[in-house]
């Protein structure tokens, strides 16, 4: 299944006029205001977001697994879906793997697809928090952390591999994420947890290529219930700190505590040049892994107005990963990725009208009231015709969600994949 301009510029007819008479009223406002509307375009257009290898099929729960029709079961069908969601959003130019479940048997070939789909090879994960097949060590008490030397060296070596497959595909970075931790008080050594993991790390990014980043992610709890060793951004940052100028920490939207003011977090890392990466998602109670701005938009925007700020400000910070990490157990995967893309976009393009000179300005006179309606007066815009401008300039679908119905693209995949296909490395 490949969607071409063709399918997609046939299926903008039915709103193409519709669009236009949004777009030319919201752009004569803006423009009016001051905006430089075509850079705020163009802005859009450069910004690609990551697409996960195990966010295109059916997530489940630890309650059981739905699985959903036609899901890719290979690394091609993978990265076919991918296409799927950039031909039709323009925004969604790279896939991140997952190792082992996505190891190309034929790296040319894989290459050449991509590149044929114009998407490129994003961060590589690796994945020490279950036990492969054959594996000589067991990561039940921990892999980087773990009491056992040998169990450690596994943990590291596995990391090492999974930065060699990367480097053949063209990626840049790896992407840690640890499960390790305790369940229970008195399980762990918190100390020597840390220091192993410290040192763990230190030997991956002796492994790592000059031109890479090791991306530290953190997480408060689950899988362990009582304590995780990279609980936060402060244990990620040290850990960063304590490998290199290459090392740097990842922020994961739902891997916070309740309440957290994660745009805080992101805007004191990018000060210290040392935020690698951002995992969108949404969340109600925990790591929920939900559709990006179906719960919360307004801290997403609040997130991507610290983003934006660094962005601009922040030369010692480094351009970021930027990637979806969510899981679906009731939508289509595609729709639900349609629905985060442009919720991304739609927060970015409103954090781009945040009129930063005003701010500062507000700011300086300690006018609380004026701080706020410049926030909420950008959140308040509806972007959404920028956001098919963009698309529509580089082919893209003017609605992707109503064209990927209209063009029946599940019900084509499931014609080519079968119903009863099982996505890998979920
Ligand atoms: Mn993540």
């Amino acid at each position: 299944m490949k969607l071409t301009k063709q399918h997609i510029e046939d299926d903008n007819k039915k709103s193409l006029s519709s669009q236009n008479n949004s777009y030319n009223f919201l752009a004569n406002s803006l423009t009016s205001q001051g905006y430089n509307v075509d850079t705020i375009i163009s802005k859009l257009s450069e910004f690609q977001v990551a697409i996960p290898s195990w966010a295109l099929g059916a997530g489940g729960t630890r309650f059981g697994r739905f699985s959903f029709y036609g899901e890719p079961s290979t690394l091609e069908q993978k990265i076919d879906d991918v296409g799927i969601l950039h031909s039709l959003t323009q925004t969604a130019g790279a896939v991140s793997l997952h190792i082992p479940w996505d190891i190309p048997s034929d790296y040319r070939a894989i290459k050449q697809q991509a590149d044929s789909l114009n998407i490129k090879f994003d961060s590589v994960n690796s994945n020490t928090f279950q036990d492969q097949k054959n594996a000589e060590e067991s990561y039940k008490y921990g892999s980087l952390s773990n009491t056992s030397k040998a169990v450690r060296d596994q943990a590291i070596q596995h990391n090492i591999d999974v930065i060699n497959i990367g480097n053949q595909l063209g990626s840049k970075s790896l992407t840690v994420w640890l499960a390790d931790g305790s369940c229970f008080p008195g399980q762990n050594n918190f100390q020597t947890a840390f220091q192993n993991t410290q040192n763990s790390l230190q030997e991956i990014y002796k492994g790592l290529p000059d031109d890479w980043k090791m991306l530290i992610e953190y997480k408060p709890y689950e899988p362990n219930f009582y304590s995780t060793v990279i609980q936060d951004w402060g244990v990620s940052l040290m850990l960063a700190n304590g490998c290199g100028d290459k090392a740097f920490t990842l922020v994961d939207l739902g891997h916070h505590l309740p309440n957290s003011n994660i745009e805080q977090i992101v805007a004191i890392l990018q000060l210290k040049g040392k935020l690698g990466g951002f995992h969108f998602n949404d969340s109600k109670y925990g790591d929920d892994d939900l559709t990006v701005g179906s719960i919360k938009p307004y801290a997403l925007f609040l997130i991507f107005n610290e983003l934006v700020y660094g962005m601009e400000n922040n030369p010692q910070n480094p351009d970021l990963a930027w990637m979806i990490d969510a899981s679906h157990n009731v939508k289509d995967p595609l729709e639900d990725l349609i629905q985060s893309l442009e919720a991304i976009q739609e927060a970015y393009a409103k954090a781009l009208l945040v009129d930063q000179d005003a701010l500062r300005t507000a700011q300086l006179e300690n006018d609380v009231v004026k701080c706020q309606e410049i926030l909420q007066g950008a959140f308040r815009t509806d972007v959404r015709p920028l956001l098919a401008a963009a698309r529509l300039k580089t082919g893209g679908a003017i609605n992707p969600l109503q064209s990927y119905r209209n063009l029946a693209v599940r019900e084509a995949l499931i014609k080519e994949r079968g119903k009863n296909t099982v996505a890998t490395g979920l």
